[in-house]
């Protein structure tokens, strides 16, 4: 890698930057490209075999951060080698798009930075979908990106783009690093701005010369101790102090711990604002979204806050599983009735995009307190269809604690809840009934999804990556417990599971991890498998397999009268499994009586083998997602 990158620079080299070096040589001298002022003070220590990688490690160790997930480069080298060192698990990936995905999954189960390291140009632009996905999921991530060497961008080294602008639209922080000294400033803000205020990516661009010691730097640059020639001279004296100038100081001292999180808080007029709105109300209704989970606030704290307050709640995202399996107080089907019926509404970090129909699903005259971190999120659409009455820029948890202290004593009318229950109970009953029909010739896939409910265990985490079978087993999974649902969030990306199912086994290890899958979804991401079964993670997953893209194909021949583009085949997932060392499963409509029975046998064999399992399933079609969107 060096080598190339030297013998690169040194073919092209000399001649084609002889100008800029002169230029540099004399501009240089203004203190822009090297710190003069600084070289004077601080010391270039030559001899040091140490590298930048091991400063990156250092503060993400001092960050608590357990895992890295990254696909290899030379360019990341001693950041992995560094990392491995100080006790972080270095997990390699069968795609760059899935290390993001598996730090994106670590960073919302455990409330701290997930952390990406990948290497330059194609390693950084495969991480694009992910990033842009995590940033829409509001979730923390650091992205760790190698880069050519600043001296030698734009002059055709090995993997040079500008990175910067492909991740300025999508990160909340970038920088790129141009000292060893600035390498643990930089990580510092960065890990304290992914965290503060609305969550979200972050990107550090590390150049090849940042992360190795003195002398393979000042080799790779080729900048020699003398040369011949009054030419040669200024070019050797210029990239020598551009190799003094990235090492002086390297090795001082420096603050490694985190910086303080900013996280806003509710003011004590909103929240009484809130509590005088609500002594009002007879029939109030929550709606959380992810940012309830966020912390400070921990699930239980908010739990508790919410049995408090003793409001129905419609659970979205991030906060599904929230309530358990069998509180009184979730409501899960029918939201549009009780939309209407409701005579106050808490936006609790739900937003008014799509989701909610632009705000349209909201009532007019009934007032709507709305909760988020995120000023934008908070007032969507509300200059169209909908108004706040009380709109509060803060931590949700915070704000529902607050809330359901300074409510205590206030009811409801005891019939609304029961009402929103008994629906709910009704709409069951009528899946369950779809759920027994036959299908005419694969698996009824309503009826493969009750069976995995009933044999899901109450440790169980949930990843959902498809279209029409994971919009089915979102109505009909319960999530157990508190940050056990994973899905894409409002981009909406296929091909999540492999990478999403990886974090969350490595956040959780004694959790059951269940994927839920597409046919066309698992394609994406199911060589992870590999990575599964290389770090001895074993994995559930269920492929609802319909041989094609049917959330698309459903539509698309309806409107547009044919089916192009959206058929597949019934291919063997199990037997792909099977090569990347897991086990395999295959479920026809034979095994119809016996689904519950083999479920529990798989989960079993991933006991027993501590190998992933993959089912896969043919199922049939069944009219129960007629009419939901598919774009
Ligand atoms: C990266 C990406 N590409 C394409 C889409 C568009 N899309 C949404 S749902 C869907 C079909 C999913 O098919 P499959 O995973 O087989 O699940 P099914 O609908 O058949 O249950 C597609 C292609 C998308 N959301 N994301
Ligand atoms: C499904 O049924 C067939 C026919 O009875 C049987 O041979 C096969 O083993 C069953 N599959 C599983 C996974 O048990």
């Amino acid at each position: 890698m060096l080598e190339i990158l030297a013998a690169g620079f040194k073919e092209t080299g000399i001649s084609m930057f002889l100008g800029s070096a002169i230029v540099g040589a004399v501009i240089g001298w203004g203190f822009k490209r090297f710190n003069l002022i600084y070289l004077a003070i601080h010391q270039v220590d030559k001899t040091s075999k140490r590298n930048g990688g091991e400063i990156v490690a250092q503060v993400l160790h001092a960050h608590n951060i357990k895992q890295m997930f990254t696909l290899a480069g030379g360019h990341i080298s001693p950041i992995l080698a560094a990392a491995e060192k100080v006790g972080i698990t270095v997990v390699d990936t069968r795609h760059e798009v899935s290390a993001v995905f598996a730090a994106d999954a670590v960073a919302r189960m455990t409330g701290t930075v997930g952390v990406v390291a990948v290497t330059a140009g194609p390693g950084l632009t495969n991480t694009v979908t992910a990033i842009k996905n995590a940033q829409m999921a509001e979730s923390p991530i650091l992205l760790l990106g190698g880069a050519a060497a600043t001296i030698l961008k734009g002059r055709g080294a090995l993997q040079d783009i500008d990175q910067m602008s492909l991740f300025r639209p999508l990160c909340k922080y970038c920088a790129s690093v141009t000292s060893v000294r600035d390498i643990a400033p930089i990580l510092r803000t960065a890990l304290q701005i992914a965290q503060s205020d609305t969550p979200g990516p972050v990107f550090v661009e590390m150049p090849i010369d940042v992360l190795y010691s003195y002398d393979l730097v000042k080799r790779e640059v080729g900048a020699k101790s003398d040369g011949k020639g009054v030419v040669n001279k200024i070019v050797n004296w210029y990239l020598n102090n551009y190799v003094d100038n990235i090492f002086a100081g390297a090795w001082d001292p420096v603050e490694v711990k985190p910086l303080a999180v900013n996280i806003p808080m509710p003011t004590n007029q909103q929240v009484s604002k809130a509590v005088q709105l609500l002594s009002k109300a007879k029939r109030p209704l929550i709606l959380m979204g992810s940012q309830s989970t966020l912390p400070p606030v921990k699930s239980e704290e908010l739990v508790r806050a919410i049995n408090r307050l003793g409001i129905p709640c419609y659970l979205g995202g991030m906060s599904r599983g929230l309530l358990g399996s069998k509180s009184s107080l979730q409501a899960r089907q029918h939201r549009r009735d009780a939309l209407k019926e409701a005579d106050l509404i808490i936006l609790a970090g739900s937003v008014c995009d799509f989701r909610l129909s632009y705000g349209r699903v909201l009532p007019r005259k009934v007032p709507i307190i709305a909760v988020n971190r995120n000023k934008d999120q908070l007032h969507k659409n509300s200059d169209m269809f909908w108004k706040p009455a009380v709109a509060v820029q803060a931590d949700v948890g915070t704000f529902l604690v607050e809330l359901s202290e300074a409510a205590d004593g206030l009811k409801w009318d005891p019939e609304w809840v029961e009402l929103l229950q008994k629906r709910d109970k009704e709409k069951e009953l009528a899946t369950e009934k779809l759920a027994s029909e036959e299908t005419e010739t694969h698996l009824n896939p309503l009826s493969v999804l009750h069976s995995l409910e009933k044999v899901l265990p109450d440790n169980a985490i949930l990843v959902a990556d498809g279209g029409d079978f994971v919009g089915s087993a979102a109505y009909i999974l319960k999530p157990r417990r508190p940050l056990s649902w994973l899905d894409p969030g409002a981009f909406g990306t296929l091909g999540v599971g492999g990478g999403f199912a990886l974090g969350a086994k490595l956040a959780r290890p004694d959790s059951e991890v269940w994927i839920v899958w597409g046919d066309g979804s698992c394609g994406y991401s199911v060589a992870e498998f590999d990575t599964f079964t290389r770090f001895k993670l074993p994995v559930m997953a269920l492929v609802g397999n319909d041989a094609a893209w049917t959330q698309i194909l459903r539509e698309q021949v309806t409107i547009l009268g044919t089916d192009v583009a959206c058929k597949l085949n019934h291919m063997d997932y199990h037997v792909v499994a099977q090569g990347y060392g897991g086990l395999g499963y295959l479920l026809k409509r034979e095994n119809a009586s016996d689904i519950e029975r083999i479920l529990n046998e798989a989960r079993e064999e991933n006991h027993r083998t501590g190998k992933s399992v993959l089912i896969n399933a043919l199922i049939g079609k069944t009219g129960f997602r007629d009419g939901s969107i598919s774009v």
